[in-house]
């Protein structure tokens, strides 16, 4: 149980404690490409939702550091059960601009067929399972499936994010008690972005920490800045190798800020003053230009080059995915069964015939939120 803090970027891009880190260069510089990615489809999906091209989003402006830096530690055969306010580490794991954009649209291109709400992601191909809606929920899955992949013994883990407001749900008690029990290869991300909607984190919880709480559940509890790439890295890394090595779960704690609203629904001028401001200076983007600038890695002839770059990938994804169509009516009925039976066919047949084939969009049909 700590209360301490781990940074090793300062606010000013200096390199406070050691930073004898194991990532090559190039690894570097891609963890910084990938948090602009993060910021540059984030910064394009909310502008859509205001255009009312999407009908909701949710932003992680100032969080990319809590993805990125914990999004080097996985390996393919790891599973991820994640929240809602990550897309940096779908696109570190191998999702794409279009994937991601599409799951906005939910029309042909998406691979939850339009059936979540947007920024519900799931990825199977990748082990990143579908996210969900009930604040917590995952996190009992998260260790179901970590104490499925131990007893099966191919060492690989099992992570999930979620944030503040998480850990005030049973579940985060249930996940977290029954993988102190079981020493499940699991990792407990708890993005402590300071508020829940419209609620703080005082009044979240009394105990001084989130990380504090790991102690009564027998795990380590660690806290790093969230918005220094490399303490989060540091922590998830150290973590990943206890959890590989059969020596149990963590709870990872990351402090950082919502700086913009829960999500386009919300507005937080009705509820908080101009903190986000100070948060501002924090920039975990920002900051990490500068420790690469600093390490001679990075100029702004390269920043120039990859702002443009990463703007025009997110702005042809939408390009190619807006044009297409909703998903086709049968999808509501191929995807069920492996082998469609005769009474769902029936109704499928009846559907077609009354409603048509699917492909008439409606442009003015109101989102239903
Ligand atoms: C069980 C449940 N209760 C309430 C909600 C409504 N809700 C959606 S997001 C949210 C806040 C979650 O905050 P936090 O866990 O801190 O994550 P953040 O949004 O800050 O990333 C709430 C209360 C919900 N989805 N599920
Ligand atoms: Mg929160």
């Amino acid at each position: 149980m700590t209360s301490d803090m781990l940074q090793i970027i300062s606010e000013s891009g200096k390199a406070l404690a050691d930073d004898d880190t194991d990532l090559t260069e190039d690894q570097l510089v891609a963890m910084y490409e990938a948090m602009v990615r993060t910021r540059a489809l984030d910064e394009r999906m909310i502008k859509l939702q205001r255009q009312g091209r999407i009908g909701f989003y949710v932003p992680s402006t100032g969080e990319e550091a809590a993805q990125v830096g914990s999004g080097m530690v996985f390996e393919s055969k790891d599973w991820l059960y994640p929240s809602y306010r990550v897309p940096g580490l779908f696109l570190m794991m191998g999702a794409s601009l279009d994937d991601m954009v599409a799951n906005c649209y939910g029309n042909e291109a998406d691979l939850c067929l339009g059936r979540q709400m947007p920024v519900h992601y799931a990825f199977g191909k990748l082990n990143i399972v579908s996210i969900s809606s009930p604040i917590g929920t995952h996190i009992i899955q998260a260790t179901g499936t970590a104490m499925a992949m131990r007893m099966k013994q191919n060492n690989a883990l099992t992570a999930t994010y979620f944030g503040d407001g998480g850990t005030s749900s049973n579940d985060f008690h249930s996940g977290l008690n029954f993988a102190g029990v079981d020493k499940s290869p699991v990792l407990f991300i708890c993005s402590n972005n300071q508020w829940a909607i419209s609620v703080p984190i005082e009044k979240q919880t009394a105990s001084k920490t989130i990380a504090a709480k790991a102690e009564a559940y027998g795990m380590p509890g660690v806290r790093a800045d969230g918005n220094d790439v490399l303490a989060v890295y540091q922590v998830c890394k150290q973590a990943a190798d206890r959890a590989r090595a059969g020596e149990g779960p963590t709870l990872i704690e990351l402090m950082t800020y919502r700086r913009g609203p829960h999500s386009s629904s919300d507005d937080p001028t009705r509820y908080r003053g101009n903190q986000a401001d100070e948060w501002m200076e924090r920039d975990p983007i920002l900051r990490f230009r500068k420790y690469l600038e600093r390490r001679d890695l990075w100029s702004q002839a390269s920043e120039d080059a990859l702002q443009q770059r990463e703007k025009a990938a997110v702005n042809e994804a939408i390009k190619r995915i807006e044009k297409l169509p909703p998903p086709t009516l049968d999808t509501m009925f191929t995807d069920v069964y492996a082998k469609v039976p005769p009474h769902l066919r029936a109704q499928y047949e009846e559907l077609v015939e009354n409603e048509g084939t699917g492909h008439e969009a409606d442009p003015d049909a109101a989102f239903p939120l």
